[in-house]
């Protein structure tokens, strides 16, 4: 049996296209190594006394768990020494970290290290988020790029299987960390999602602060085959969105997390640079869509690093129902 390609054979096949800028590779490999190391860390976890809290709280407010900031500082030690990596934009730091002047072509890498934490403590999927831009100076206002700009987006999986999916633009890709070499080979090519679905996430003891058109969504999935679907729907809520996405990739769905009354003044839960525009350009690329209920996620001019924005996306038909309810409560 032939073996799938590697990561690196991927990338420089499409360098050697055209399709793709070769200072990229570097920088994706670097992505690669980090999520190897982080998670070897996660599997080491329990031996190297890393479970349970730092003691120290993030910008967003939160608990921070050790693996947060080891996954943090690896992304940071690895990436940082990739020639055209001029700045980095983490969850879990305040401001952007300038590394050197930008020139064209530098890039810019905004990150969620370690992506649904409070799974790591009962050994649940959790996973890092990515996204790469183009960066031309470093002012403040510069990291602050729409989602459609992005060059690369993806994730890795810290699931029963290490994967990194991404997309360069050209449809999304999944690798597989294979055990004993470390190698990512490609063995999910061209995912996609269906455009019609029968399954459902959302966080359903949120029911309370919910707006209108959230509720009738979800009160007609319940309804089932009786109600105005007709069909049987399914749930399913990981509380890692790296694990919903990548659900979704493999066999369609919907994911929503909106703002409603208890997190309105947030703006939302998620936050768009590092979790809601790099899941948004993937699952667009793979045909699904990705939207706040109002706008297209990809389209959004964010106005600060940590900004945070509700998140819809999934499968085709069941997004844009959900944002013609949306647009009937107007
Ligand atoms: P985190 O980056 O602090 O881990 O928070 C983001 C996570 C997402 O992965 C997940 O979809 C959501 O928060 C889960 O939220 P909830 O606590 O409502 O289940
Ligand atoms: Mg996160």
């Amino acid at each position: 049996m032939t073996q799938p390609m590697t990561l690196r054979r991927f990338l420089t096949r499409r360098a050697g296209r055209g399709e793709l800028d070769p200072n990229l590779i570097f920088l994706i490999e670097d992505i690669a190594s980090a999520c190897r190391v982080i998670g070897n860390r996660l599997r080491n976890a329990a031996f190297e006394d890393n479970h349970g809290l730092a003691g120290e709280i993030n910008v967003q407010g939160e608990d921070q768990k050790k693996l947060d900031v080891i996954a943090d500082e690896t992304f940071a030690r690895i990436c940082e020494n990739s020639p055209r990596l001029a700045a980095l934009v983490s969850e879990e730091k305040e401001e952007a970290v300038w590394l050197k002047e930008p020139e064209a072509g530098d890039f810019l890498l905004y990150y969620d290290p370690l992506d649904g934490s409070s799974n790591i403590d009962v050994n649940l999927s959790v996973g890092s988020i990515f996204s790469i831009c183009t960066v031309a100076a470093a002012g403040e206002r510069d990291v602050m790029k729409p989602g459609r700009v992005q060059e690369c987006a993806g994730y890795a999986i810290y699931g029963p299987t290490l994967m990194l999916v991404l997309t360069v633009g050209d449809g999304v890709f999944g690798f597989s960390c294979e055990y004993g070499t470390g190698d990512f080979r490609l063995t999910h090519p061209d995912m996609t999602i269906p455009a019609k679905t029968s399954e459902f996430a959302i966080n359903a003891s949120r029911y309370r602060f919910w707006d209108q058109p959230v509720r009738r969504y979800v009160d007609e999935c319940l309804a089932g085959r009786a109600g105005t679907r007709a069909r049987d729907f399914n749930m399913r809520w990981t509380a890692s969105m790296v694990a919903e996405v990548h659900r979704i990739l493999t066999r369609g769905g919907v994911f929503l997390y909106p703002a409603d009354e208890a997190n309105r003044a947030e703006g939302g839960k998620l936050r768009l640079l590092y979790e809601a525009s790099p899941m948004a350009m993937l699952v667009e690329q793979a045909g699904g869509a990705a939207t706040t209920g109002q706008t297209r996620i990809l389209d959004i001019q964010p106005q600060s690093h940590h900004q945070r924005v509700p998140v819809i996306l999934g499968s085709t038909q069941e997004v844009t129902r959900l944002s013609g309810y949306h647009r009937e409560a107007e």
